[in-house]
């Protein structure tokens, strides 16, 4: 069934996550929530919906630092040169913020001192004492990312005193195995000291009707509720508030001078902070409670999926404590439509690895409409989803060129041929023209529907579906043939060809407005895009004989030289990251060859496979490694069905100990390769002999 979406307010407030002030924006941070919550924005503007859209630089927390002691200079200077680059990278993009503040800001301390006191002062808040890991010869405590080691839950070794990234376990630092100081890597101490902590599983029942309630009201996307749940099915916690930090906003309670509050508890509030500044440059101080303190706004909190539970648990329960203790009362996220994540080229993004391209690169090489057009198609809604260069160039040069570019480009050239640049008076409508003004006035709504539910991918499908109808009404209606011996028709179709043009203008505006905005001067229609009105776009409103302006072509091509040289570009980064990898501390993973060579691996060839019964994982696999034959049981089930191994070349662990799997031996295992639920076994794609050592 679908969902409904509220409809019933005066404003709307959109933030997006603010992104850290620590390094460069890439594509995987727009696809994730800018890109959307742009679109959505321009969209309200265009419907004439009262909206204010908020962002900023988030500059706070442990990587900043880390990153001002690598560079020996201080997180200030980190976080003014990324404010500044990051600011300057969305503009080029064409987010339209009505403000993009700082967490470093005064008024933000202010903003986040307020919440704290209240707190405080209320009794919310309990002081506890713990042990924690503190590194003697840095003479700190090593709080979240200041610690690295195994995490207790799947063994990877990148975990950090916060969180493992590569399972998502939030972790007591205490937990880790064998912990690691991330500024001199020796082992830490354990010492006690005290923190003040959110009691957020008192909030957990409320939380709960809160996330429920809402999505009634204005259906969650399926991905986040499921985030949800499964939080609140482990159960919530009191959460600490404060760190033995000195970059951050400092904790106002006697005895705490030397610390600070942890960065998610002042991040969140840096959107309201960024209201207030909004509101003070526009000389109207106040005007910030008008979205902030009200019942009749919808707040619609954008972000990518690595955030929801700071987003749907944590700061709302910090809004309802507020609201608890106030008289002001701050509205909580209507919706939080969260994205998965984008690759770039099959493969994460990777600062470490080098992998994947900054905005700022990219815009220095094409313009921002092509992109946030193939990045609009690509988002990861509802799975983690790729962008291609390749799939660019095709977009923009298959879709956005020749479809909707060439749309236009053929009227306007027609209207200057044959009608003297000017718009031509229609005549008698055949069912045709009749059809397509039916087409041309169902489209607003049809866009908008999606639009309103975050739909944003059909959104922008229907949107060129409508340009592809364009060209095919141009197509049918020959209007090269009318202009020699049925003048009246010809004028008929570039009358609504025209139309249409603008209508798209309208309709196009939200995914690239630097494309609109330049066929909207094309058309020479003075009154502001925004101002035209969305639903105006289903209507005809060009008046009969008005002067058109010298059309352009209103989306160059790509040529592969250029996608080639950001390909160039692309293997440098790589290469250079390699170098400065390999010069750099020696990972503490390492294994000596020697370690490596006690795994005997070995090409294998598949001579049978069957299910395991009463499993749905395990497949029992007979195969041949030179004259030996061995069975192994794996666990690919999901995966793969029996019948598709059989003779296939496969590597293996020879000298691996046997073990049972629901009772079936298993003399070895199988390389494969997992990621994001998927799963792929080790293939050789030419013949090798089967028992071939694998090195
Ligand atoms: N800075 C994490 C991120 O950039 C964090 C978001 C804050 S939103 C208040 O993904
Ligand atoms: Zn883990």
């Amino acid at each position: 069934m679908k969902k409904a979406v509220r409809t019933d307010f005066k404003r709307i407030l959109v933030t997006a996550a603010l992104p850290y002030a620590n390094g460069d924006l890439h594509l995987g941070h727009l696809a994730g929530a800018y890109l959307p919550a742009d679109i959505y924005v321009r969209y309200q503007r265009l419907k004439g919906r009262d909206v204010l859209f908020l962002c900023g630089s988030d500059e706070h927390g442990v990587p900043i630092m880390v990153t001002a002691d690598k560079e020996k200079t201080s997180p200030q200077a980190v976080v003014d040169r990324y404010h500044l680059r990051n600011k300057t990278a969305f503009e080029a993009f064409g987010m339209s913020f009505d403000n993009y503040s700082r967490t470093s800001l005064p008024l933000h301390h202010e903003t986040s001192q307020e919440f704290f006191r209240l707190f405080h002062r209320q009794g919310l808040l309990r002081e506890k004492k713990e042990q924690q890991l503190y590194c003697e010869k840095e003479k700190m405590f090593l709080a979240d990312r200041y610690v690295e080691g195994i995490c207790p839950n799947c063994k990877s070794d990148q975990a950090r005193g916060d969180q493992c990234e590569n399972c998502g376990t939030w972790l007591s630092q205490t937990s880790l195995i064998e912990p690691k100081c991330k500024i001199c890597g020796t082992a830490p101490v354990i010492r006690e000291t005290s923190h003040w902590y959110f009691p957020l599983g008192d909030f957990q029942s409320r939380l709960e009707a809160y996330v429920g309630e809402r999505d009634k009201r204005d259906g969650w996307k399926e991905n986040v509720l499921r985030y949800c749940e499964s939080w609140f099915k482990e159960g919530l916690q009191d959460r600490a508030v404060t760190r033995d930090l000195t970059w951050g906003v400092k904790v106002p309670v006697e005895g705490y001078e030397s610390k600070v509050l942890y960065v998610w508890f002042d991040a969140v509030l840096g959107y309201i902070t960024s209201g207030k500044e909004w509101a003070a440059a526009q000389g109207t101080r106040d005007r910030w409670k008008d979205y902030w303190l009200s019942d009749d706004t919808k707040y619609v909190a954008f972000i990518g999926k690595d955030n929801v539970v700071f987003h749907c648990i944590v700061f709302p329960a910090m809004l309802m404590a507020w609201n608890d203790a106030s008289i002001s009362r701050y509205v909580l996220p209507e919706n939080v439509p969260a994205n998965e994540f984008l690759n770039f080229e099959g493969q994460k993004f990777s600062k470490s690895r080098g992998w994947g391209i900054d905005l700022k690169d990219f815009l220095a090489c094409f313009p921002a409409d092509p992109l946030r057009y193939t990045l609009a198609v690509n988002l990861p809604e509802y799975r983690d989803s790729d962008f291609y260069l390749k799939d660019f160039q095709a977009r923009t040069n298959n879709e956005l060129a020749d479809i909707f570019g060439n749309f236009v480009n053929r009227t306007l050239a027609f209207a200057e041929r044959q009608f003297a640049n000017r718009v031509p008076q229609p005549g008698h409508l055949t069912d045709r023209d009749r059809a397509m003004l039916e087409t041309l006035r169902i489209a607003p709504e049809k866009v908008g529907h999606h639009y309103e539910r975050y739909e944003f991918r059909d959104g922008l499908f229907e949107t060129m579906d409508l340009a592809r109808a364009a060209n095919k009404y141009f197509n049918d209606s020959e209007p090269w043939k009318t202009a020699k011996d049925a003048p009246q028709a010809c004028a008929t179709t570039i009358n609504i060809c025209l139309q249409i043009a603008r209508s798209l203008a309208i309709l196009f505006h939200p995914v690239t407005p630097g494309i609109s905005e330049k066929l909207w001067r094309i058309l020479n229609i003075e009154e502001h895009i925004t101002r035209a009105g969305w639903d105006s776009a289903g209507r005809q409103h060009l008046g009969v004989n008005r002067p058109l302006n010298k059309a352009e072509i209103l989306v160059k091509k790509i040529e592969h030289e250029e996608i080639q040289k950001v390909v160039k570009s692309l293997e440098n980064n790589m290469a250079s990251t390699e170098v400065k990898n390999s010069s750099g501390p020696t990972p503490t993973n390492v294994i000596k060859l020697d370690d490596f060579k006690k795994i005997d691996l070995r090409v294998a060839k598949v001579l049978s496979a069957e299910r395991v019964p009463k499993s749905e994982k395990l497949i029992k696999i007979q195969i041949e490694i030179g004259s030996e034959r061995r069975q192994i049981v794996a666990g690919i089930g999901e995966h793969y069905q029996p019948a598709d191994l059989v003779n296939k070349l496969i590597v293996v662990v020879a000298n691996l100990e046997p073990a049972k799997l629901m009772g079936v031996e298993s003399q070895g295992m199988l390389l494969a390769a997992h990621g994001d639920g998927k799963l792929a076994i080790v293939t050789l794609s030419s013949e090798v002999e089967s028992g071939s050592a694998v090195r």
